[in-house]
């Protein structure tokens, strides 16, 4: 199975970005036996970030794409079910683009839901004891886009699976915002080789509840 892994490069006047390290941290490590893996970091900017993983899907034809994402913020690893057809910016991208009310894709779906096994994901972290949730918003900055932009690619490439998974800060970041959550790149990079692990096992998701009430 070649797995494709992308991480962002730091935005938002963050010095780092922990899903660039985590991801090249995980891909400096041997693969798991059967597994081939390649780390892509990606600029933090709407349309050369979807340009360059569109390009590297059709480079290394991968069966797996797991882009991952900061959102400082959250608590846990975040299995995102669902990306928006909007762009609506509250900063600038890193090239300084700002869009508001405009769509990731003209003319495509409203929305699309990954299709990775996020049931058995969640599981598989929390039997590792990771924080994990099942999230039903991607936001509306260039992570969503991306991801919105990896599913619509991935509509021509109907035998690989792919995903977003958003990350909380990591411990450096928050030295100076106390009240925030964070998580260590070892213990993401920990839970990213999981989430491998378990898409290689599992083709289709496992029966579960899940769901959000707020
Ligand atoms: N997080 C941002 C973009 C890059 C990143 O790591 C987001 O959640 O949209």
């Amino acid at each position: 199975m070649k797995v494709l892994l992308t991480g962002f490069e730091p935005f938002g006047g963050e010095s780092s970005n922990p899903s660039a390290e985590a991801v090249l941290q995980l891909c400096r490590q041997s693969a798991p036996e059967g597994i081939s893996w390649q780390a892509l970091i990606l600029p933090v900017e709407f349309k050369r970030s979807g340009e360059l993983l569109r390009e590297a899907i059709g480079r290394l034809q991968p069966d797996l794409v797991l882009c991952v994402g900061q959102a400082g913020g959250r608590t846990a690893l975040c299995l995102e079910q669902v990306a928006i057809n909007l762009l609506e910016a509250r900063i600038p991208d890193n090239s300084g683009w700002q869009p508001s009310g405009e769509s990731v894709v003209s003319e495509g779906p409203a929305a699309y839901f990954s299709n990775l096994p996020l049931k058995a994901m969640r599981a598989q972290l929390q039997q590792q004891g990771i924080p994990v949730q099942i999230s039903y918003s991607a936001g509306t900055y260039v992570c969503n886009a991306l991801m919105y932009q990896l599913m619509h690619a991935l509509t021509a490439w109907p035998q690989c699976r792919g995903g977003f998974i958003h990350i909380p800060y990591a411990p450096t970041q928050v030295a100076t915002k106390p009240d925030a959550a964070s998580m260590s790149v070892a213990t993401v990079v920990a839970g990213l080789l999981q989430l491998v692990l378990c898409c290689q096992q599992h083709q289709t998701d496992i029966k579960a509840t899940a769901g959000a009430l707020d």
